[in-house]
């Protein structure tokens, strides 16, 4: 078994511990930070995936996956997010109201932020009112939106019609992403871009700073 299998088979038993010492030891040893994340840690989420879609696994086992992916990232995140002296600007991202998938939206912090952008995250199940109060609060340029349930992507709408009813729709440029979403729905619901995964998000949202 290669590392990168080894990785990807520790993180689908959620063991954090020993997925956390393999995942230093390979980035001490040189591994790059998206080789890991593209080729151990992104391939085991989806089979984790896959599992629970067959009902093989169940919540409390995802959850400790979850864990794991989270812990793993932690380690990660300084290298992706070799952030520039001085920030560009501030995006905000959260997981909308009602979703508890923090992964996706965790990794696209961290991928913008390696661009260079300070990035305010309000966390998941985040009401509309809570990124009104924060776009008043950071001014930024960029909000981002995720969203993994079919039930919540129309949570991104509310979040865009609760920033026109603030006045403040035409302030930021708002992304919206996670799985069920796509850009024709990003388009119906009046979003600035849509991008399938973090490292697109990471470009457009730099793109809005150039
Ligand atoms: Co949930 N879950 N889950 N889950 N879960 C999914 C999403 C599901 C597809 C599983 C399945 O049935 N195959 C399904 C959704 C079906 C649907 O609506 N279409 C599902 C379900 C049904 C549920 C529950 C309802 C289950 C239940 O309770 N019966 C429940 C809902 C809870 C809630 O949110 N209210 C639930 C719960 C959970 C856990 C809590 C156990 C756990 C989340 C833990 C956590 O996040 N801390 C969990 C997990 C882990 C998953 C799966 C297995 C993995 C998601 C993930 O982290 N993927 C998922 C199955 C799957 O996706 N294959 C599933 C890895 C991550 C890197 O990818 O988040 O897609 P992703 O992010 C990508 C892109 O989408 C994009 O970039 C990222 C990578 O580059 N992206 C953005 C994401 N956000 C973006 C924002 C942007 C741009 C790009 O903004 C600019």
């Amino acid at each position: 078994m290669d590392r990168f299998e080894e990785m990807s088979q520790l993180l689908q038993k959620g063991k954090a511990r020993d997925l956390s010492a393999l995942v230093q030891s390979e980035l001490d040893g040189g591994t790059s930070a998206n080789d890991i994340l593209l080729k151990a840690l992104i391939p085991g989420m989806s089979a984790v995936g896959e599992r629970f879609k067959k009902n093989e696994i169940f919540v409390p086992e995802v959850l400790i996956t979850a864990r794991a992916m989270n812990a793993a990232l932690k380690i990660l995140r300084p290298a992706l997010a070799q952030a520039g002296v001085e920030p560009v600007g501030t995006a905000v991202i959260c997981t909308v109201k009602g979703d508890l998938h923090d992964i996706g939206k965790n990794l696209v912090k961290m991928m913008i932020e390696g661009t260079g952008i300070r990035v305010i995250d309000l966390g998941v199940d985040c009401p509309p009112e809570r990124v009104v109060e924060a776009v008043k609060e950071y001014r930024p340029a960029i909000v981002c939106l995720s969203a993994l349930l079919t039930t919540t992507m129309g949570n991104q709408k509310a979040v865009i019609d609760a920033l026109k009813e603030a006045g403040l729709r035409d302030s930021v440029k708002v992304m919206v992403g996670g799985a069920p979403v796509t850009k024709a729905f990003a388009e119906e619901i009046g979003a600035d871009a849509y991008t399938p995964d973090a490292a697109t998000a990471a470009e457009v949202a730099r793109a809005y700073f150039n």
